[in-house]
């Protein structure tokens, strides 16, 4: 029943357009109205068996099939990349002396040679200089001003200057903070030894509170302000 019904719409639907073209407009009105019913006739007799049709789609993937035997070893892979940088290594072994070195620069040319005990350097300073400065000299390169403790270490800066054709150093005594009161440059007191020339300590103007040595290894006070070599003295220990 639907098969006859799209049958007879598309019958009217082809009269209305072969009125369309026609070229004749105005007849589209009358003719319209005209509509044939044409019912369809009987079926007819069946056709002979088609060609063989083309083949068909390919059909899906099928289900993974079971595990095979083990293949053949493959080729070798190419080089890997770099690995990570390894732990840092012990310790070498000390390698030889390298070759001497070029002889170095010539010493301070104030600083004529040394002299030693056991456990002390004595150094002259033939540079002229206040007391004060002559004690931040010798401070500064880790030791002080020379202090003459014993008839041992008197002797040697006695003959220490001597040899250097000196009459005169600043040695490390004085009694800057007390008068009277001589103490050594360690800040350490004087103690029953000493050197003092005959008739010194004087005070002489009332402005003597430093020391110097004489050629005879003997003791004078002497002005600060004043200027003249000296002697420095250097614990070994800290050398
Ligand atoms: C004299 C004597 C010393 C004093 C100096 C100062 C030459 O020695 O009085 O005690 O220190 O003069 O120049
Ligand atoms: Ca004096």
């Amino acid at each position: 029943m639907k098969r006859d019904l799209v049958f007879l719409v598309t019958l009217i639907s082809l009269a209305f357009l072969s009125l369309l073209r026609s070229g004749y407009p105005q007849h589209i009105a009358e003719e319209s109205c005209s509509v044939q019913i044409l019912v369809p006739g009987l079926k007819g007799e069946a056709g002979e068996k088609g060609e063989k049709g083309a083949p068909g789609r390919p059909g899906r993937v099928g289900p993974p099939g079971e595990k095979g035997e083990m293949g053949d070893k493959g080729q070798k892979g190419s080089i890997g990349r770099h690995g990570k940088i390894g732990p840092i290594g012990s310790k070498g072994e000390k390698g030889d002396n390298g070759d001497i070195g070029p002889p170095g620069p010539n010493g301070d040319p104030a600083v004529a040679g040394v002299r030693e005990t056991d456990n002390k350097i004595y150094l002259l300073v033939k540079e002229e200089k206040r007391y004060k400065e002559a004690q931040l000299y010798c401070h500064g390169r880790g030791g002080t001003l020379g202090m003459p403790k014993d008839e041992t270490a008197n002797n040697l800066i006695a003959s220490y200057i001597n040899q250097a054709g000196l009459t005169r150093v600043f040695i490390g005594i004085n009694d800057l903070e007390k008068e009277g009161n001589f103490v050594y440059s360690d800040r350490s007191p004087m103690q029953t030894f000493n050197k003092w020339r005959s008739g010194e300590p004087n005070n002489a103007y009332d402005e003597e509170d430093c020391v110097e040595m004489v050629a005879s290894g003997g003791w004078n006070d002497v002005a600060c302000h004043i200027t003249m070599y000296f002697v420095c003295e250097f614990d070994k220990e800290n050398v």
